[in-house]
């Protein structure tokens, strides 16, 4: 795979500072497929200080200009899109179809919204005698994890080019090599030098230098919880901004007036879909006591379709991880229905489809979170006892309510403590905002709420 051995900085790849790199390996066969510079607190330093320079050009230019930039940016994406997927499918493992489907696609949309979202946003408005002026938040260190690589780099960086923010991008280790492809589309979409930046290298060296520079006005960061509990304390400390986006463990609520196995097939794919590696995934699956044995029969029978196909987890840290998680469940009494910690291949980080039945609400499975190809089905009596469970854990990113009327699903939508809710399946709206209740995260991403969080505001009184 086609590797830069440098550093995008202020509009030119130049080589890194120190000589320490990270490889990159296919999660199917375990091969090296390329390798990137670990970049240091130095690279981190000489990224920032251009994200500077370029802030205060970028700031004043025009939201048309900066809108016609993102629809370049757009286009570009669109022309290398088989490129993309084939890249997220040589790093991240995922089919190839998905990889089109999913993570070339959705970006290419987000970048679309955000060119739309830049030209019409009213940067300025009258509030009586005054005039308030949503200005950029000023130089942001962008922290992406490798589960989505290329939709969290434009989740972030398009509304911070939106809102006329300048960027310094450190990308997950494991993808490095498509946010380098990103870095080139940047450019040839004619995004003026300094205005996005970026750093390749480890979260505790990079990432952590990039949280911790005071040049960095906003941190926004996707990840584990334990990461960004760390750079929010950080952060803290230098009362610099921070939006985080972090685990999830959300509910699939099916109601008992539902189309029972319309619900649990989807609800299973949500789950297998991108090997389980989905922060918003519907993990855990809300039965009502009547239909509890169906629903488990229907999701064994919809697991065990999906074979290996549905690609591997990203590497073997996660496998293992996952893994044993699934030891858990079965230590704790879970009913393994489907699959196991068994990988179905000896090669590559694979996880076979696993669903466990007989989950209770304090099981380690029912709480935390896996980030592997695994549904924990939980039975409840009546409607207070599914809210109950569903707002059960620390988390509160995302969930599903599936019922026979829309209203039925919605009124208790309005109950659960979660940042968006799927009624009856739900489609995927690049303008919705999305994030996190509770320890699932802080602001939010994509559409106009998504904007505000890279903008701040100023009122001049008359
Ligand atoms: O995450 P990390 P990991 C969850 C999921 C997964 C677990 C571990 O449960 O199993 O996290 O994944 C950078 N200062 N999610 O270890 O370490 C790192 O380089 C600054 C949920 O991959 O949080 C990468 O760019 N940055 C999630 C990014 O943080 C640091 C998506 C995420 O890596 C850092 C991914 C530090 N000290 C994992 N340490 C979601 N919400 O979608 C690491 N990083």
């Amino acid at each position: 795979m086609k590797a830069h051995d440098g550093m995008y900085i202020d509009g030119t790849w130049r080589p890194a500072a120190g000589r320490d790199t990270i490889e990159v390996v296919n999660p199917v066969d375990e091969q090296v497929i390329g390798r990137v510079p670990a970049g240091t607190a130095e690279d981190v330093d000489t990224a920032v200080r251009a994200a500077r320079a370029a802030l205060p050009a970028w700031a004043a230019t025009p939201p048309a200009e900066r809108a016609a930039r993102l629809s370049a940016l757009r286009d570009v994406l669109v022309a290398r899109k088989d490129e993309i997927a084939e890249t997220v499918t040589a790093e991240l493992g995922s089919p190839l179809k998905f990889s089109e489907n999913v993570h070339a696609a959705v970006p290419i949309a987000v970048a679309g919204s955000y060119a739309e979202i830049a030209a019409t946003h009213a940067f300025e408005e009258k509030v009586g005698n005054s005039t308030v002026l949503h200005e950029p938040i000023g130089v942001v260190g962008a922290i992406t994890p490798w589960n989505y690589p290329l939709h969290q780099i434009v989740a972030k960086v398009a509304p911070a080019l939106a809102a006329g923010c300048t960027v310094v991008l450190k990308p997950a280790e494991d993808t490095p090599l498509v946010a380098q492809l990103f870095a080139e589309a940047v450019h040839e979409a004619g995004v003026p030098a300094g205005v996005f930046n970026l750093v390749t290298g480890r979260g505790p060296v990079a990432g952590q230098a990039l949280a911790e520079h005071p040049g960095v006005d906003l941190v926004s960061f996707t990840g584990s919880t334990a990461v960004g509990r760390q750079i929010a304390v950080t952060a803290g400390a230098a009362i610099k901004k921070v939006a985080l986006e972090l685990g999830g463990k959300s509910a699939n609520v099916i109601l008992p007036s539902a189309d029972l196995a319309k619900a649990v097939n989807v609800g299973v794919a949500n789950v297998m879909s991108n090997s389980g590696q989905t922060c918003s995934a519907w993990t855990r699956m809300l039965v009502h006591s009547a239909q509890y044995d169906e629903a488990v029969a229907l999701a064994a029978t919809a697991a065990a379709k999906y074979g290996d196909r549905i690609g591997p987890v990203v590497n073997a840290k996660q496998q293992a991880r996952v893994r044993s998680y699934i030891e858990k469940g079965v230590a704790e009494g879970a009913r393994l229905v489907a699959g196991g910690p068994e990988s179905p291949r000896e090669q590559g980080y694979f996880i076979a489809p696993t669903v466990f039945a007989d989950v209770t609400p304090e099981m380690t499975i029912a709480q935390e979170e896996i980030f592997g190809p695994v549904l924990s089905i939980l039975r409840y009596d009546d409607e207070d006892d599914a809210l109950r469970i569903a707002n059960g854990t620390v988390y509160g990113l995302a969930g599903a309510v599936w019922a026979g009327e829309e209203t039925e699903a919605v009124a208790f939508a309005r109950r659960m403590d979660t940042g968006q809710v799927d009624i009856n399946g739900g489609r995927f709206n690049p303008l919705a905002p999305f994030g996190g209740y509770k320890q699932s995260g802080v602001g939010r991403e994509l559409g106009s709420h998504g904007l505000a969080e890279y903008l701040q505001t100023k009122s001049l009184q008359f």
